[in-house]
């Protein structure tokens, strides 16, 4: 039997902090109305990288970390929904710059569930016996997508990337997985800024960035990704209590607040650092996973058990659980 294990992860996040102090000195907000609602203090905004420079800083900390060599990775995937450009993909400028020349790369959209989504498809090719080695990695530039004139979104996104080495592996470390969509709720969460605007075409017309329904897309994170966690559990046999750590997606605190009680889970399993990154999208549970491996709060080789969850635009969600 194959089995795929995460050995490594590893993330960065660019320099610039800005505070919602910053932020309240070109827009109309406050230090207050942003922590109150969402938690964040501050998020790291970049000045000239893209989502491939943030993505490659990435895979060479993952090389250095394991000690491999780039030509040993057979395949890199990343999840974004902040590409450099739609063609190439983020995934192959990122392979360039990192000298994967063995790996095939691409990229994948699943929005804030991105990086769940990819992790289950890259244990999907590592336990096919295909391929030994892969890079997942979630990597979002915000910070170039968003319309800096709308208070209500451009105040909780950030910019940033972590990621993660696969290898194969004799032992099972993936224990279940739940991965959802429904797209009849899609509109509620949109960003059109790769679609120019047509002559020969009404459906394009305005200049929009992110657009967000924030009620609905609440209501349906406190509502359906609870169920998701416990239906992941169920799947594994195993109890809220038997999970060491949940990592999931940084959107809101006040969205994470309410799910401990919803699953009978202790309040201090949920780990958040939302505080200082804002929401990162697909970048969120990569960055979560890697800063507590270097904490030490997550170990590989430990037995940990640790559910990581995604929820965000298409509608997707999906949690994914894994014994480090
Ligand atoms: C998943 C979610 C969110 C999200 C939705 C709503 C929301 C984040 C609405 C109420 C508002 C404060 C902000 Cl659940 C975003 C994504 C995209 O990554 C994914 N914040 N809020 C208020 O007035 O309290």
């Amino acid at each position: 039997m194959n089995f795929a294990k995460i050995t490594q992860a590893a993330h960065y996040t660019p320099q610039q902090v800005v505070t919602n102090d910053d932020l309240a000195k070109i827009m109309d907000t406050n230090d207050e109305w942003i922590a109150s609602r969402t938690g964040i203090k501050s998020r790291h905004i970049t000045y000239d990288e893209n989502t491939s420079d943030l993505s490659a800083k990435v895979v060479e900390s993952l090389l250095e970390k394991s000690g491999k060599s780039a030509e040993e990775i057979d395949f890199l995937i990343i999840a974004t929904i902040s590409p450099d450009s739609l063609m190439p993909t983020t995934a192959t400028i990122t392979q360039a710059k990192t000298g994967l020349i063995n790996a095939f790369a691409f990229d994948m959209q699943a929005a804030c569930s991105g990086f769940v989504y990819a992790l289950a498809m890259g244990e999907k090719l590592i336990s096919s016996g295909r391929y030994q080695n892969g890079i997942i990695i979630g990597a979002e530039t915000h910070s170039k997508t968003l319309n800096w004139a709308d208070r209500t979104t451009a105040v909780l996104f950030g910019d940033g990337a972590g990621g993660v080495l696969l290898e194969s592996s004799q032992t099972q470390h993936f224990l279940a997985e739940k991965l959802q969509s429904d797209g009849v709720k899609a509109s509620s969460l949109t960003s059109r800024k790769y679609y120019p605007n047509s002559p020969y075409s009404k459906i394009y017309e305005a200049e929009s960035n992110l657009v967000m329904d924030g009620r609905l897309v609440f209501d349906f994170a406190v509502r359906e990704v609870p169920k998701n966690i416990l239906a992941t559990l169920k799947i594994a046999n195993l109890e809220a209590d038997d999970i060491d750590y949940y990592l999931p997606h940084q959107a809101n605190l006040r969205i994470i607040d309410k799910w401990p009680r919803k699953i009978k889970a202790q309040p201090a399993k949920f780990l958040v650092n939302l505080q200082h990154y804002g929401n990162t999208s697909a970048a969120s549970i990569p960055i979560l996973l890697s800063e507590n491996i270097d904490k030490q709060i997550l170990k590989f080789g430990s037995n940990q058990k640790v559910l990581m969850t995604g929820f965000g635009g298409g509608l997707t969600w999906g949690s994914i659980l894994v014994k480090l």
